[in-house]
């Protein structure tokens, strides 16, 4: 591996100067160029939620803006400046930086000291809705996540809307995630190694009921661990939410007082949904609205209409979608799959009465499936090509103590997967567990190619969310060499081990 570093390359200062292994030529910036970065400041803050006070974390702009709004052609020109009083460091989920830039600690590089800063300067090629967040421990749980809206640069006539989906947990990111480990550990006796996810034991453990359980979904396992279970295939069952959140936040709000955008009448929207949770699958509900899926993870589709769209942990929708002039009151509602728990936004005209909506709706929500997935169609496709390399990656569990593992493998403990540069590649994923995962390459976006074994040109995107028991295959161009986190999106199944690496033969 090669440590040198361009000039455009990350510039990591600690409190105590630069760090080794990290002395970068000045970027283009602090040389004298006209262009002056982005300040985003790592800090913390207080949010109100059903009624209790809740210290979280945020990314902010000096005027209070959460996250970053740019342009397409311009650099991606930030100093990030870390006031939480710890290590973090920030992922610029879906862009396709110098890996050195990527953010993510012990992989691209080392994290941000407590009131350290580190500097980005790489050009952005592409415009589209994109997200940033820690990839530092757990605290992208405690809400260090915020919008990175990379704007066409010609003038659209119509309004944007940005919808950030949070669960979020009066308890401590590691008070839930020693609760699972801990539930699913006393639970291990009789399965210690076998490959199959969670919610196949857990059942037998509640009767030995394979099927479909209706009444089942939401009830609750102990303090933490709530398993939410439904027909999967072959009527198995299907494991849902490992958590048992107190709030789902739709831009940090509850449906019970939520963000009312005004809207003109008969105007024109392109609504930016951002699945920013840390653990949990939504599915948006326009009601009425007829709206068009434009792109998918800031990647553009070929148009797909409809008023209910899933988006699965990490993925973002750009919905298109122009107000009747009855729609005056317009609720965008998530709900959480398996469950009637949802939350949302309202859009209204000056004029319009929001009514009171309520935090769980009649009919629970299906659990997201791949019906949609196989549906779209990449609007800029990848070039036809046969693969250079297929890597095959199982997804794998088990019950002992809350492991998820890639290929039987916990990282740190994982085997890399090696490209080359100029290389078409293939990962073949076979989820072996009864619970979806939403599966994330860092660096490249890759294109949905197979379901099942069956191919088709599908969505170009940066995460799919892989079902229970079904495989699918994704491919990419090896152009962007390094060392990238190859991971599970699902947060305590990241921290239990489900990563590993995607890295070069040189670079
Ligand atoms: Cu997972």
């Amino acid at each position: 591996m090669s440590l040198a570093i361009s000039r455009r390359s990350l510039l990591l200062t600690a409190a105590g100067g630069t760090l080794a292994g990290f002395a970068a030529p000045m970027p283009s910036w602090a040389a004298g160029a006209s262009a002056s970065p982005t300040i985003l400041t790592a800090g913390r803050r207080t949010l109100e939620v059903n009624g209790r006070a809740a210290t979280v974390f945020g990314i902010t702009q000096p005027d209070g803006t959460p996250g970053l709004y740019t342009e397409v052609g311009k650099p991606f020109l930030v100093t990030l400046r870390n006031d939480i009083g710890k290590e973090t460091l920030v992922h610029w989920h879906g862009l396709t930086p110098p890996y050195q830039q990527d953010g993510v600690p012990g992989i691209s590089g080392p994290p941000v000291a407590a009131g350290g800063t580190a500097d980005y300067d790489f050009p952005l090629n592409f415009s589209g809705t994109f997200w940033m967040h820690s990839h530092q421990g757990l605290q992208e749980q405690a809400l260090m996540s915020a919008p990175l809206i990379i704007r066409e640069r010609k003038a659209v006539d119509r309004q944007e809307v940005v919808l950030l989906l949070h669960d979020f947990s009066f308890k401590s990111p590691a008070e839930i995630f020693a609760s699972l480990r801990h539930a699913t550990a006393s639970m291990s006796g009789t399965s210690m190694d076998q490959t199959m996810g969670m919610a196949a034991n857990q059942t037998m453990a509640m009767g030995g009921q394979g099927g479909s359980m209706p009444g089942m979904s939401g009830m609750s396992m102990g303090q933490t661990s709530g398993h939410a279970a439904d027909a999967g295939p072959a009527g198995m069952a299907l494991d849902l939410n490992d958590v048992v959140y107190d709030a789902f936040l739709a831009n940090d709000r509850t449906l019970a007082d939520p963000e009312v955008v005004r809207v003109e009448p008969r105007g024109r929207v392109l609504l930016r949904v951002i699945n920013a949770s840390a653990a949990s699958n939504f599915q948006i509900d326009l009601g009425q609205v007829q709206a068009k899926l434009v792109a998918v993870d800031g990647r553009p589709v070929q148009p797909l209409t409809g008023s209910v769209f899933p988006v699965a942990i990490a993925q973002r929708l750009d919905l298109e979608f122009q107000l009747t002039s009855d729609q005056t009151v317009v609720p965008v509602l998530a709900g959480l799959e398996g469950e009637r728990k949802r939350t949302g936004i309202v859009l209204a005209t000056a004029h319009g009465q929001v009514p009171k909506l309520t935090e769980l709706a009649s009919n629970s929500v299906p659990p997201l499936n791949f019906i949609v997935e196989q549906t779209l169609r990449a609007a800029k496709p990848l070039t036809l090509k046969s693969a250079d390399r297929v890597h095959r990656v199982d997804l794998t569990g088990s019950m002992a103590g809350y492991v998820w593992s890639l290929n039987g493998l916990t990282y740190g403990h994982d085997k890399p997967l090696m490209v080359a540069k100029g290389q078409r590649v293939e990962l073949l994923m076979t989820n072996r567990t009864m619970m979806s995962h939403p599966m994330h390459l860092h660096g490249h976006p890759f294109q949905v190619v197979a379901f099942n074994g069956r191919r088709f040109a599908g969505a170009v995107r940066d995460t799919v969310l892989v079902p229970p028991m079904q495989s699918v295959t994704v491919a990419f161009d090896a152009d962007n060499p390094g060392r990238w986190a190859f991971h599970c999106h699902n947060l305590y199944h990241m921290a239990a081990g489900m990563m590993t690496t995607v890295q070069y033969e040189s670079f």
